[in-house]
């Protein structure tokens, strides 16, 4: 079983139990589901090599849940799952993807209508049997059928976030099939898009049918489309679709570079290239030779003669072109920007400094100060900013002034603590005080001045009221960046990824409202966030609108969501000038009002 299976799990046992009225277990189901679908390494593996001690060192694992993990891995099943689920026989996943609805809500829509899934959740709320429920009413009803139409729309698509692990861990099987050269993921998951509607792969196999057999029959896959020489698709268990191709290792650059996509790239792309007097396909890039001078170990497509194809580079210095990254292949003026070399010198996967959005524990995250700030230098990171919620978010511990200024002491205590000379890598490592500010519905801030002026960072998020009319919920996040202590709008839109939109906002007003006051906009990194959305970065990069890449962590692991912002903020065509943390603390901190 992989890691995400595992957690899928764990995840619907926690929601059985919420069900059930059972204290604090929910929860920590919950969070050990939301650590192993993060983990790196595969629980198997790990199981495999320490066996169930190893298990219950991961964090948040107790001997119960051990238990049940080692009883998945040795038997593919739970029984404890299965009896939960007999008692509640509905499709928890599909029924709790819907905005709102949470495992209480899901079962006494089973028990008094016998609702197991979208369709007849849908039928119900259509002819109004669900508002007379006993704690839903007329305005629930319309939420429910609201979330349908949501999740209707992005049917089919899966998060960037849920989707690149699985084909990472795919992709490596696939590298290490006897005769298997080189394997690469193309398509919108190269491109790093927020979401995909199939993974692909492109392979170089000397013996093309032996890793057609390996992928066809992988564990995850529920169902062949079809099997070739050259070409085989599947879907997973998961519902996720998947392409793998084998090409030739001569036409490899052009294969890379027509099923990285995008199709509207392509498109543009074969047009040069004919405007150049070429002729571009997933073979290569050939020239029509006219002096039908005989040229020995050259592909010849009739009378046209194979110039490049094997690397892209190759192709893109005949077209007299410099190399786009995957990320920018939008058709969105990257093809002209490559050919007058004025391409974005997007920011690199390792060039962040520092995290300016980290919960602990002292509110809703998982681990202590002192433990993201270790796993914060373990990733490499300079410096981090704790940025606990305020007292607003109650369901989440929020801070209040006193609490706040007690966290105060602990990161100073701590930041001694970790002083470079008692550090293995003796490099300067910095925790500063920081705050995710809940913004008041008429866009003031949930802690005094007189605290947030005290603090190095201060992050300030909209957290409810989503449904105010567009210019009330412009003007409230106006109204706070107008705030001289608040540096950064965390999270501008709200969305999430396939869950929820965006509240109403008018994003150019907010972008031009940042210049003015120098407010920082946030790309939080977290997969079902990645909020701004590339189009908004791309703006505030043309604008001049500073941004921060962060993590909105929640737990030790999380530091490698920072991956999926960059690549939003190589997708917006930011620089490492455009990005407040990737400059060492005192520069960053400078770049702030
Ligand atoms: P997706 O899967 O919907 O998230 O988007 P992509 O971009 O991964 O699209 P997909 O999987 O249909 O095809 C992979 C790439 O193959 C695509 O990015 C460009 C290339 N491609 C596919 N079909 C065509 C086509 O009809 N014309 C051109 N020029 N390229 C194509
Ligand atoms: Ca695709
Ligand atoms: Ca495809
Ligand atoms: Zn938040």
């Amino acid at each position: 079983m992989t890691n995400q299976e595992i957690a899928k799990i764990l995840q619907e046992i926690g929601e059985y139990l919420e069900m059930q009225d059972v204290p604090f277990k929910p929860r920590a189901y919950e969070k050990v589901a939301e650590v192993i679908a993060s983990f790196q390494e595969e629980l198997s593996d790990i199981y495999k090599k320490g066996g169930l001690k190893a298990i219950g060192e991961i964090p948040g694992v107790g001997a119960s849940i051990a238990g049940t993990i080692e009883e998945l891995l040795k038997t593919g099943r739970s029984k404890h799952y299965e009896e939960l689920k007999k008692k509640t026989p509905v499709n928890l996943s599909e029924l709790s993807s819907v905005e709102g609805l949470g495992p209480k809500k899901i079962n006494v829509l089973y028990r008094k209508l016998g609702i197991t899934d979208l369709k007849e959740l849908e039928a119900a709320v259509k002819t109004h049997k669900v508002k007379s429920l006993e704690g839903f009413g007329a305005k629930t009803e319309e939420n429910i059928l609201k979330g349908i139409g949501f999740l209707k729309l992005h049917e089919g698509r899966f998060s960037l976030g849920e989707a690149l692990p699985i084909a990472r861990s795919i992709s490596e099987r696939l590298s290490k099939v006897e005769g298997v050269e080189r394997v690469e993921i193309a398509g919108s998951l190269r491109r790093m898009k927020e979401t995909i509607g199939d993974a692909d792969f492109l392979a170089i196999a000397k013996d093309p049918k032996s890793v057609m057999d390996f992928f066809v029959s992988m564990p995850e896959v529920g169902h062949v489309y079809g099997k070739g020489e050259t070409k085989s698709s599947v879907k997973l268990k998961n519902g996720m679709d998947m392409d793998l191709r084998v090409v030739p290792k001569e036409s490899y650059g052009a294969a890379m570079s027509y099923f990285i996509g995008s199709k509207d790239h392509n498109v543009l792309l074969r047009q040069l290239a004919i405007k150049k007097g070429f002729k571009l396909n997933e073979y290569g890039l050939f020239e029509e030779n006219r002096k039908t001078k005989k040229q020995k170990n050259i592909k010849k497509e009739g009378n046209w003669f194979k110039v490049a194809g094997e690397t892209e580079e190759g192709i893109y210095e005949k077209l007299g072109m410099k190399y786009i990254p995957p990320e920018i292949r939008e058709a969105q003026g990257e093809i002209e920007a490559s050919l007058n070399d004025q391409l974005p010198d997007v920011i690199g996967y390792d060039d962040l400094k520092g995290d300016l959005q980290v919960q602990t524990n002292w509110t809703d995250g998982k681990n202590s100060i002192e433990e993201m700030a270790k796993a914060a230098i373990a990733v490499g990171l300079d410096y981090i900013v704790i940025t606990d919620h305020t007292k607003r978010l109650a369901m989440a511990n929020g801070l209040d002034e006193k609490r706040i200024r007690q966290q105060w002491k602990e990161i100073d205590e701590i930041n001694k603590k970790l002083e470079p000379e008692n550090l293995k890598n003796k490099k300067p490592f910095k925790i500063l005080k920081g705050t995710e500010c809940d913004i008041l519905k008429d866009g003031s801030m949930d802690l005094p001045d007189e605290i947030l002026e005290k603090l190095d960072v201060v992050g300030a998020s909209v957290h409810s009221l989503f449904n105010l009319s567009k210019e009330e919920q412009t003007e409230r996040v106006k109204k706070a960046m107008n705030n001289p202590n608040v540096d950064i709008i965390f999270h501008p839109t709200g969305r999430l990824i396939n869950k929820r939109p965006a509240y109403e906002v008018d994003m150019d007003e907010l972008i031009a409202e940042a210049k003015k006051t120098g407010t920082v906009l946030e790309i939080d990194a977290f997969p079902d966030r990645l909020d701004l959305k590339d189009e908004y970065i791309r703006k505030c990069v043309k604008t001049g609108v500073k941004m921060s890449i962060d993590s909105d962590a929640h737990a030790a692991v999380h530091f490698n969501v920072l991956e999926f912002g960059i690549a939003q903020a190589r997708r917006g065509w930011a620089e490492k000038k455009d990005i407040v943390n990737a400059w060492p603390v005192e520069k960053m901190l400078g770049m702030l009002k």
